[in-house]
């Protein structure tokens, strides 16, 4: 029984371990506790350890579905999970404050699919002046968005593989569970290969408990950002999953099964 105790506690210990990062992050939209430097250098997106990322630093017009060079790119998206926390930060070239008319396409919402099967049941209330949706850095359980200009793959010059639905902008319509830590930068000069882009940033942290309330269990998920035209989007996808009450049990006596045989007196010997 000893060894069965100490068996369950260092495993315990192990599934702790693996999902406790302490790594905790300013919220003032300066990146560089991310590990994002200013270097002039492709390399200065790439973040400290721990942290899931996507990086695409474009510069030309093309962006993929659509144009817009700099002002429209979105460049890397940068997340972290600890056991209460997750932790969002994204650089683009696209303005925070650009107009949502006239030709011109505001600041989308972020967006996150539990489960990654395409449905975006969460969003983070990005609010600029022109927009009349939610509260600034609201977090709502999400039943509609609105989609970029985009049709699917072909259709409108969207190159093939190309799933409007996969693209979430904005939030037209959800139930507000409350609200993330949010900063956004002031434009900024000389980070990665083009130093003389522009660049902005967005930091933001939320309660995984908000992902909870917004039916999440643990499963993996992504996290996706465009502006409202849906140009460009960038999406990252942190493995790390925080293990529930429930799954924890499930690893334990899974653990414990495997390490169970018989002796040849018929029993159980804990290896
Ligand atoms: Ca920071
Ligand atoms: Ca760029
Ligand atoms: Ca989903
Ligand atoms: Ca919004």
């Amino acid at each position: 029984m000893k060894m069965r105790k100490l068996l369950i506690s260092s495993i315990l210990l192990t599934a702790f371990n693996a999902t406790a990062d302490a790594a905790t992050f300013n919220i003032d939209g300066n990146l560089s506790d991310w590990g994002v430097s200013q270097n002039g250098n492709a390399t200065d997106w790439t973040p400290n350890a721990g942290i899931y990322y996507t990086v695409e630093d474009q510069h030309s017009s093309y962006l993929s579905p659509g144009y817009g060079g700099q002002g429209y790119d979105a460049e890397a998206i940068y997340a972290h999970q600890d056991n209460n926390t997750l932790s969002i930060a994204l650089a683009t070239g696209h303005n925070p404050e650009t107009p949502n008319s006239g030709g011109s396409y505001g600041a989308g919402d972020f967006a996150i699919d539990f489960g990654k099967d395409g449905t975006y049941e969460l969003g983070i209330n990005i609010k600029p002046s022109w927009d009349s949706f939610g509260i600034v850095a609201g977090v709502y359980s999400v039943t509609e968005w609105a989609l970029g200009l985009w049709g699917n793959g072909g259709s409108y010059g969207a190159p093939t593989g190309y799933i409007r639905d996969e693209h979430p902008t904005s939030i037209v319509q959800g139930d507000l569970l409350g609200t993330a830590n949010l900063a956004i930068s002031g434009p900024q000069t000389g980070f990665g290969a083009w130093g003389s882009d522009v660049h902005y940033f967005y930091e933001m942290s939320l309660s995984l408990d908000l992902l909870r309330d917004a039916g999440w269990q643990g499963e993996s998920f992504n996290i996706h950002w465009t502006e409202n035209c849906a140009n460009d989007s960038i999406i990252v996808d942190p493995p790390a999953t925080v293990p529930t009450p429930a799954t924890l049990i499930l690893l334990l006596a899974g653990l414990i099964g495997l390490r169970v045989t018989k002796g040849s007196n018929g029993k159980p010997i804990f290896a």
